[in-house]
């Protein structure tokens, strides 16, 4: 009797043990996950079966996995097989993937939920192991974003591509490319070169903290900027990984790179220097002259034509009044428009620049800054100071206390400098918005992350978990499940994340 006990028990522990080494470590967790006994084995004879609408897909599907499978549009014996139906899926970006030992069926709503089920199902690609399972999944929110600043400092290109790839394996759909600061003017405008020459340079590598303290100065030349022929590459890669790509140019405020180049659009006709430490500046874009505006739609034109987003971003942040104030131009704008307040101008300023993109068919993005003074129509709003949203209908919420990765994301001694702020794993993956939201977006600010490397070191893996918030139901939300699937997945970010989980709370400190 005892014996037979001993050996059901042992084998219930085999069973269990074998259920959970099998269960697959998915991130984002899929709204549904059934897992079956058996494999699906990867061989070179093995074949995708695709529509010729989806080869491009299927070539990333290829890439993923490490194979060159032949792509045919006739079923094959063992294959992995791609369709897009959406009654069958009926949510966007959604899909089903089925496993098999025999075959792999991925049924998308759409392009994009095909490139989703090939994610995953990279992540459960184990040598060409492939877990049998089923799996229903679809996003929770439409709009789920990573930013990233290239101004205060200058990323290449190939870094730019790896940060889309690393959006793209986490099911973002939103690449925000924070393209001009104060500290650096970084895409190319053919109309107006001095943004190459001047804007795009500063005189320092590192970017110090304020005007009046000292820091290290090393009086070496800095910048770079990306060409329309490499914005376009940039665009089209994203794009094949179903990212659009949202540039930002930063009005009224962040415009010294730009003033530098071209005095002539600040109040009070400078001169200007790019600068070389961070914060808020008083030199901003006059809002009383129209070659201001004029200016500004030539740059919007040019960079209209490169970017196919249904979005561009015009900053709006952070905009003293300090030279609007004191600038006869302005005032005169005023008095012509009736505004109360250097407020209202701020928003004469955005919903004349919202006017001019609309023209173009596009609609604007401002930080939320540009609720003040009246918000411009069809705005959408990304929240940065605080968890409301606002007047606005259509909200992104971005804040800063959560969601920017430029804080501190341990305590760890060692850790590299950073903003001020400490915003942890757990604080991240903890974030759940307040309201019906139009979706999430993290921010990776660069005042301190001088190389690509630091970049990366600061994004993960926060950018991961904040991919689970924004893609996963709420109920499967689990911060420890999600460390421990983290934990089987960060051999592939070749990093040790222990002490990256490690949480102290705020309130602790
Ligand atoms: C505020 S958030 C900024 C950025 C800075 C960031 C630093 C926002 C719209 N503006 O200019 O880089 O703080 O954390």
């Amino acid at each position: 009797m005892r014996v037979i006990c001993l050996a059901i028990c042992l084998i219930t522990y085999a069973t269990v043990q074998a259920q959970r080494i099998s269960a697959p470590a998915l991130i984002p967790a899929p709204v549904e996950m059934q897992v079956q006994a058996g494999v699906f084995q990867l061989q070179p004879q093995t074949v995708i079966v695709a529509p010729d609408e989806l080869r491009t897909v299927a070539t990333l599907l290829n890439e993923y996995i490490g194979f060159e499978l032949p792509i045919q549009q006739t079923s094959g014996a063992k294959g992995i097989y791609l369709h897009i139906d959406a009654n069958a899926v009926k949510e966007a970006e959604g899909y089903r993937l089925s496993i098999s030992q025999n075959e792999i069926r991925i049924t998308g709503h759409d392009e994009a939920g095909i490139l989703h089920a090939i994610q995953t199902l990279r992540q459960l690609n184990n040598n060409g192991s492939i877990q049998s399972c089923t799996i229903k999944d679809y996003p929770r929110f439409a709009y789920r974003g990573m930013h990233l600043d290239v101004s205060r400092h200058f990323f290449p290109v190939s870094f730019v591509k790896h940060f889309i790839d690393i959006l793209a394996q986490y099911k973002y759909n939103n690449f925000h490319w924070h393209l001009t600061d104060d500290q650096g003017w970084r895409i190319e405008i053919k109309k107006y070169p001095g943004l190459q020459s001047v804007a795009a340079w500063r005189d320092e590598t590192l970017i110090g903290h304020k005007k009046e303290l000292p820091h290290r100065f090393d009086g070496i030349r800095y910048g770079g900027y990306y060409t329309q022929e490499e914005v376009k590459d940039v665009i089209a890669y994203a794009t094949a990984r179903r990212i659009n790509v949202i540039p930002e140019i930063e009005m009224p405020g962040h415009a010294l790179a730009a003033l530098a180049a071209y005095p002539s659009l600040g109040c009070t006709g400078g001169p200007y220097k790019t600068a070389t430490f961070w914060g808020i500046f008083d030199d901003v874009f006059c809002a009383g002259k129209d070659s201001t505006f004029n200016f500004l739609e030539d740059v919007l034109d040019e960079v209209i034509a490169l970017f196919p987003s249904p979005y561009i971003h015009i900053g709006g942040d952070e905009c003293p009044k300090t030279r609007w104030n004191a600038c006869p131009l302005c005032q005169l704008r005023m008095q012509q428009e009736k505004l109360p307040d250097a407020d209202a101008l701020q928003s004469y300023f955005i919903k004349r620049i919202n006017k001019y993109v609309r023209s173009k068919g596009r609609k604007i993005i401002g930080w939320d800054e540009i609720l003040e003074g009246g918000l411009a129509e069809d705005a959408t709003v990304m929240s940065w100071r605080g968890t409301e949203s606002g007047a606005a209908k259509q909200v992104i919420m971005t804040p800063e206390d959560e969601l920017y990765f430029d804080h501190y994301q341990s305590l760890y001694t060692e850790e590299p400098l950073a903003a001020g702020g400490y915003t942890p794993l757990q604080e991240v993956y903890a974030y759940e918005p307040l309201k019906d939201v139009k979706g999430i977006q993290g921010q990776l600010w660069s005042e301190y992350l001088p190389t690509a490397a630091q970049a990366e070191y600061m994004l993960l893996p926060r950018a991961i978990a904040l991919a689970e918030v924004a893609w996963s139901p709420q109920h499967v939300k689990d911060y420890f499940g999600f460390v421990r699937r983290l934990k089987k997945q960060s051999i592939q970010f070749n990093e040790d994340i222990s002490y990256k989980e490690k949480v102290v709370y705020k309130e602790k400190l």
